[in-house]
């Protein structure tokens, strides 16, 4: 059976500062990630996403782009990118690059021209003479004053991010030349960072329902936007994946993304799963995971993109994110069965699921100690803003579980005291979980969450119910157990999850697939954070 590419592949996100480090500087390279590629090779993944690595004056490590078309030196060289391309192509993995359109950095010659009083240049950005009551995602108005034009630019993200202006055509083009100058090199796979926020409103005005989100979160000519961008960039080749980054958005608009027959995108990325242990919206307050709420968010996603036939992308971790066996799991008493159970449900959905690094061998959250140990500009910039309100101890329990940095702790590859990730003095702490396991040992275990990975991917590439097959929710109101099942042809897959530490009753029936505690038969209770999948013939 021929089953297309983009169904049986599998993603795997590297965060290339927190990846490899070959020179000892303390900071992943690419050289790092050539290093690496056997072991990915081993894994078993399709394609590589890479974090930008170009010219950025890292304000917020590399989302700020001071040049799209050449390589941080911190990062290597541009003959590291040919030759990761080359290497991974031999071991039939494909690369992937993250492109950040939105804004630039500050220090983008674009932007520096602007600055100048370059009037063309100060076009491809969005100057006003008066800002709005916007908010910036990372805390703090959305605007910057310029004295010398006695203006201000909007900046969606830090200040040193300058929004890109879309509506301007020479924009566009400047923009579609970056992206073609990478698929000329042989990149195989697109990431577009928050592309679903460059279409800004015709009027700017405040806000006084919310943060100004509304009105250029899928803005008014988002959809043409995608197209064009299609139509002048990967779309002139046969096989490009795409997927993008959207910020807020909404079942309706994800599903127009990603339809194919309109030829935007193949696939996004939402995060509405990943907001349901924010109290009341708020992400600096902590809440336990509201799990009905979870399992109807994913379900009705997936319902949706399944009926318009669109393409899901399944993933619980990211460089944005806390780890997810620390944040839906147990990283101390049920390490192994919490993490091999997500993967399961994570795997099984319909779509393309993304490993990102450090999640096959169970890496947990950062536990850091103290503020100083954070690097993110995110988590600074909202402790200072909360600590104004709220008890100072609150305030950093909350930066524990959702700062960005729980992410983007360093690889744990090995024992030894630097773990392998460096020789010097890395950039942001190891994660200071008191049983914390390397990539070594997990591989050498009994139990290797790596093993069990290895074996959802053989799945995906065997086993058409996988890949191709349809999807069905069942007992979403169950208080313990997500449970799902695929179909194809005559083949019915049972997929059943307990995302809890107790154990529970419910009716089994079929023959065992798969089981992350060794299951050989249906006679018992489901276990806790047990992962089960069960065939039947229809
Ligand atoms: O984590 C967030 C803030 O709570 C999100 O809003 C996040 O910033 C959003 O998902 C956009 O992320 C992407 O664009 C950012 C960059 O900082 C992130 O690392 C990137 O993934 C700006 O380029
Ligand atoms: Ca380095």
């Amino acid at each position: 059976m021929n089953i297309p590419n983009k169904f049986t592949s599998v993603v795997y996100q590297i965060y290339v500062k927190s990846f490899n480090d070959t020179n000892g500087d303390g900071l992943g390279d690419l050289r790092g990630v050539i290093e690496k590629l056997d072991y990915l090779k081993e894994l078993g993944v399709d394609y590589v996403w890479l974090t930008p690595f170009f010219i950025s004056p890292q304000k917020d490590n590399g989302y700020d782009v001071a040049n799209y078309k050449a390589v941080d030196p911190r990062y290597g060289t541009m003959n590291d990118v040919e030759e990761l391309i080359e290497e991974a192509k031999k071991r039939d993995i494909k690369i992937m690059l993250d492109m950040v359109l939105n804004h630039t950095s500050t220090d983008h010659e674009w932007f520096q021209k602007a600055m100048s009083g370059d009037q063309k240049h100060k076009e491809f950005y969005i100057f006003k003479d008066e800002p709005t009551n916007w908010l910036s995602k990372f805390g703090g108005p959305a605007w910057k004053y310029v004295e010398k034009f006695d203006q201000y630019y909007l900046c969606l993200f830090d200040v040193t991010q300058a929004d890109l202006n879309w509506e301007n055509p020479e924009v566009r083009e400047e923009l579609y030349n970056v992206v073609n100058f990478w698929l000329d090199k042989g990149v195989k796979g697109l990431r577009f960072d928050v592309v679903n926020l460059v279409s800004k409103p015709d009027v700017y005005e405040d806000d006084y329902m919310g943060d100004g989100r509304r009105f250029y979160t899928d803005g008014p000519r988002i959809h043409e936007y995608m197209r064009l961008l299609n139509q002048n960039t990967f779309g002139k080749y046969e096989d490009i994946l795409t997927v993008g980054e959207m910020s807020s958005t909404n079942i309706e608009n994800g599903v127009k993304y990603a339809k194919p027959d309109r030829s935007e995108l193949d696939m996004i990325f939402n995060f509405h799963h990943l907001k349901v242990d924010y109290d009341g919206g708020r992400k600096w307050h902590n809440k336990p995971f509201d799990f009905l709420e979870y399992k109807k968010i994913i379900s009705d996603w997936q319902l949706a993109m399944q009926e318009h036939e669109a393409y899901n992308s399944s993933f619980l971790n990211c460089h944005d994110q806390p780890r997810s066996v620390s944040r839906f799991g147990d990283d101390v008493n049920y390490h192994y069965e919490s993490a091999t159970m997500l993967a399961t449900t994570m795997h099984l959905v319909r779509g393309m699921p993304y490993i990102y690094q450090g999640e096959e061998y169970g890496l947990p959250n950062a536990y850091f100690k103290s503020m100083d140990d954070f690097r993110d500009v995110e988590s600074h910039n909202n402790y200072e803003i909360e600590i104004k309100e709220r008890d100072e101890k609150e305030v950093f329990e909350a930066i524990l579980a959702k700062s960005r940095d729980n992410g983007r702790t360093p690889m744990v590859w090995d024992d030894s005291e630097k773990h392998g990730f460096t020789t010097g003095i890395p950039w942001i702490n190891f994660s200071q979980h008191p049983d914390l396991k390397s990539a070594e040992k997990d591989m050498n275990s009994e139990q290797s969450i790596f093993k069990y990975y290895q074996r959802l991917i053989q799945l995906r590439k065997q086993e058409p119910v996988v890949s191709i097959g349809s999807i069905k929710f069942l007992a979403l109101e169950h208080p313990q157990l997500f449970i799902f099942e695929r179909e194809f042809e005559n083949k019915v897959w049972t997929v059943i999850a307990n995302f809890y530490g107790q154990e529970v009753e419910y009716p089994l029936e079929g023959e065992i697939v798969l089981s992350n505690i060794k299951r050989n038969e249906l006679a018992s209770k489901i276990k806790p954070y047990e992962a089960l999948v069960l065939e039947r013939k229809k």
